[in-house]
């Protein structure tokens, strides 16, 4: 643990070091009570530095063995030692520093650095963990090619890997034996990787498109090794498609995945050997739903992503991480797409985007997807610098179209080849590889906080004339006011009365089809449509061309207009939300004057007539009936209004299970199969019947429970299993208790199945929620140093249960604060992330903020607060 007020790093203070790393030779001798790691560095002084600098290793939580420079050894007077660095006075330019240290990976309960998970060791370095494993230069732009050695008991740890290419192994008279392993590609140390343990691995191999031929390998617990199959195929597609959009290919001999059962974050995408949490690797059809098989596939297809965006070009420092993560995130979105549905998984990353992003673009957190300083690095590892990132990739996608993005990716991936570079340069090949200059857009990397941009319209019949003029504002967000104008890429369409696109001129916009590409680059622009021939009804921000939110007047019935005719399906798809926005809103408004108030015919008649369209992409029908999410609806208002929210839509799901039960019925009866497989066809129709499921849980009818009942009793995959669990406990049916028991009978044996056992009961809206989950906390399979299992319960209580987690007595507030302070003490980046509902105090009303506030300052006052806590607790308060 860090001292209390830790320091602000700031991106303006970057300076290149004082010394570079060649090559760093390293062994590990794994033992039950302490590891010794014996680092051979050969150091070569940077020239571009003036001056005689000493060498500033950085090292915490380390044990100093000896110090030997070019063979001989140093005394104390020779180097100062604290407990953040070890500082080495005097060197020749170029000479060999080797540094012996001893650790303990059985009592790290960071997950950060060298650690045991079910009895194997593994590693996490990224961001700075490398620096608990041995004394190094533990920053990004130092590149070095490293070689590892592994000593370990054979019987317990048969297995050795490290990475790059496997080089050599032995054994000893002793018991033990040995690995070494050769990275020939230099990196930085936050993409070393050890892991050692008794595993089971299946195995397959995949050739380049050079002829390569690459042996894969998925390593898991032996018990797990018939859940690999999906991750291996998930892991050839990614590979073929990197080759087939951007001409990437793998550069080892080996790629080797490792699932471990306590990881603090999803995978980690370490030169040749991806260490994942095995939430992202383990599936099969009776224990994961459809959403893990699809976020597998994308977890498996970004760490692969990485080994081009991140890996053979790095970042030059921490405040460049988007440049690997935004565009690794815009890489496994389009991958995504490309594999299953393109539609339904924007509508899904946007729905991330507006409820998670958004909501952070507005709190105490608030940052640019470049951020210009940091207390914790850890806690950007954010949405915004990971989605709003990927948004901002996009819109340079928009903008120079996918050949020109093509272009500026090799330019970038040719130009930067082992290179530790900034965003700057990113931006920079893509203006060189397409002739343009992109200075305006570079705003996106600086300034924080989510543009609004206003519509309005006007049509001159006379003249056949539509003008549209667009106005963009930016709140202020900490540190930062007076926003400059962004360069907004909106597009739009026109529509006629009878719903086609109108073929219309425009001289400032660029005509893409019968689409127009509007760029918005100025605090507010005109962009003039002539030969209109009728007012037309306007399309905008078809896609979600940038991530920011319309201010756009229109009535209901031109929502519903879009709703059913807008040729983007998109935004047929957000015609239909913002609609039921509006019917949420309006509902919350009725309930405070004690009105009483029945859902509009007009809302009931366009899910019916979604419902009964035979034709339509059953993943998109659902996404379509399901309601904007209660996260949603709260972005939106000045201040959430979390019961009123509840209650609204709580009604209206009822309204519309009543008034549609016949219609529900049918679409359940029609797509409910007992066959299983993973095509994007089926995963919509199990996606649609569960919606339909949950409707009929809705209506006042008996039938949706026993329906519900025999789902659950019948179900042939976990995607089916889990949603009538759901329903069952969520609308608490007379069997609820009864199937949490039963459900816990049949699963107990599987971590990962007992994951969503906790969060379907800590999610569940009843009033007695809060004291479930307290008992829930000393139920026996809870345990608070498995970062999964501490999400699954606290994390989702807190994240996805507004109703429960904000009872205005504040209960839930102290059961988070209670237990930030545990976990403070075990595992400081869970903490930190677990804290992040606090911290958006200022969007309550006054008793909930005080309530809030006051559990912040408590944690505030601890002592030993880590600077993960520190940092998201004093920026709240400061707010
Ligand atoms: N690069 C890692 C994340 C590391 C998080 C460190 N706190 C996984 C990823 O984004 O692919
Ligand atoms: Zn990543």
């Amino acid at each position: 643990m860090k001292e209390a007020a830790p320091s602000l790093i700031k991106l303006e203070d970057y300076a290149q070091p004082a010394w570079w790393i060649e090559q760093v030779d390293l062994q590990f001798e794994l033992n039950e009570d302490v590891t010794r790691v014996v680092s051979v560095l050969t150091l070569v002084r940077n020239a571009a530095i003036d001056g005689e600098h000493p060498l500033e290793l950085n090292g915490e939580q380390l044990e100093l063995g000896s110090v030997h420079l070019d063979g001989a050894v140093l005394s104390e007077d020779d180097y100062r030692l604290t407990d953040t660095h070890l500082c080495v006075f005097t060197l020749p330019d170029r000479c060999q520093l080797s540094i012996e240290t001893f650790i303990k990976p059985q009592e790290n309960t960071s997950l950060e650095g060298l650690f045991k998970s079910s009895g194997n060791y593994c590693t996490q370095c990224e961001a700075e963990g490398f620096r608990k494993i041995t004394y190094y230069l533990d920053r990004p732009d130092v590149m070095a090619k490293f070689t590892t050695k592994i000593i370990a008991a054979r019987d317990k740890y048969p297995v050795l890997l490290s990475n790059g290419n496997a080089a050599d192994h032995g054994e000893y008279a002793d018991g033990r034996h040995w690995a070494k392993w050769d990275d020939p590609f230099k990196k930085p140390c936050y993409l070393f990787a050890l892991v050692a343990g008794d595993l089971s691995y299946i195995e397959d191999t995949f050739t380049t498109m050079t002829g390569h031929k690459v042996q894969l390998r998925i390593y898991v617990q032996p018990h797990n090794i018939d859940q690999c199959d999906h991750a291996m195929t998930s892991l050839k597609k990614s590979m073929r498609w990197d080759e087939e959009t951007y001409g990437r290919e793998y550069d080892l001999d080996i790629y080797n995945i490792v699932a471990v059962d306590d990881f603090n974050m999803g995978a980690m995408e370490n030169k040749g050997l991806n260490v994942f949490n095995s939430k992202f690797v383990l599936a099969k059809q009776d224990t994961a739903t459809d959403a893990d098989f699809i976020n597998i596939e994308a977890v498996i297809a970004h760490e692969y992503f990485h080994n081009w965006s991140g890996n053979r070009v790095t970042c030059r420092d921490w405040f460049q991480l988007t440049l690997k993560e935004g565009l690794t995130v815009f890489r496994d979105q389009q991958f995504t797409a490309d594999m299953n549905a393109a539609t339904p998984k924007r509508i899904d990353d946007v729905n991330i985007l507006r409820t998670a992003q958004f909501a952070e673009d507005a709190g105490p957190m608030a940052h640019p997807i470049q951020p210009d300083s940091y207390i914790e690095i850890n806690n950007f590892y954010t949405v915004t610098v990971y989605n709003k990132g990927a948004e901002v990739i996009r819109m340079i996608h928009t903008l120079l179209g996918s050949e020109g993005f093509r272009k500026g990716m090799d330019l970038y991936f040719s130009r930067h080849d082992g290179c530790a570079v900034t965003t700057e340069e990113f931006v920079a090949a893509m203006e060189d590889a397409n002739a343009v200059e992109l200075q305006q857009f570079r705003r996106w990397y600086k300034q924080a906080g989510t543009p609004t941009v206003k519509v309005d319209e006007a049509y001159d019949e006379a003249s056949q004339t539509y003008s549209l003029t667009l106005s963009q504002t930016t709140p202020d967000t900490p540190g930062q006011e007076s926003k400059q104008a962004f360069l907004i890429p909106v597009l739009a369409g026109l529509i006629d009365r009878h719903g086609n696109d109108m073929d219309v001129v425009v001289e400032n916009a660029q005509k893409i089809g019968l689409n127009y590409l509007l760029q918005l680059d100025a605090p507010s622009k005109q962009f003039e449509f002539k030969q209109v021939g009728q007012k037309p009804v306007l399309s905008l921000l078809r896609g979600f061309t940038a991530p920011v939110k319309l201010e756009f007047e229109r009535d209901d019935e031109e929502l519903a207009f879009c709703m059913g005719h807008d040729s983007d399906e998109f935004n047929r798809w957000e015609a239909g939300q913002q609609l039921g926005v509006r019917i949420i809103r309006r509902q919350i408004e009725s309930q405070k004057q004690g009105a009483k108030w029945a859902l509009s015919e007009a809302y009931i008649e366009a899910c019916r007539k979604t419902l009964g369209d035979k034709d339509i992409d059953k993943a998109l029908a659902a996404r379509a009936l399901a309601l904007p999410s209660h996260a949603y609806v709260a972005e939106s208002m000045p201040v959430i209004d979390v019961d009123g929210i509840h209650q609204a839509r709580e009604l209206i799901q009822q309204q519309l299970g009543d008034a549609l039960r016949d219609e529900w019925l049918a679409v359940y009866q029609a797509n409910h199969s007992e066959r299983f497989d993973l095509s994007p066809a089926s995963m919509g129709r199990r996606f649609l019947k569960n919606l339909a499921l949950s409707y009929l849980m809705y209506s006042s009818h008996p039938e949706g429970e026993d329906i519900a009942l025999q789902q659950y009793k019948t179900a042939s995959n976990m995607t089916d299993q889990l949603a009538a669990f759901r329903v069952l406990v969520h609308h608490d049916a007379a069997v609820a208790s009864d199937v949490i028991d039963d459900f816990y009978t049949q699963w107990k044996h599987d971590q990962l199945v007992m994951d969503k056992w906790f969060t379907i009961q800590a999610t569940a809206p009843g009033v007695d929620t809060l004291a479930r989950v307290k008992a829930l906390f000393g139920h026996a399979d809870f345990d608070l140093t498995n970062p999964n299992r501490v999400r699954s319960l606290l994390g989702a209580f807190c994240s996805m249960n507004p109703v429960r987690f904000h009872t205005v007595d504040g209960e839930g507030y102290r059961l988070l604060g209670e237990y930030v302070e545990k976990l403070g003490q075990i595992n400081p980046q869970i903490a930190a992330r677990l804290s992040i509902p606090l911290t958006r105090w200022k969007r309550y009303d006054d008793t909930r903020r005080l309530a809030m506030r006051g559990e912040l300052e408590r944690l505030k006052s601890l002592p030993g607060l880590s600077s993960d806590v520190f940092e998201l607790v004093t920026k709240s308060l400061s707010q």
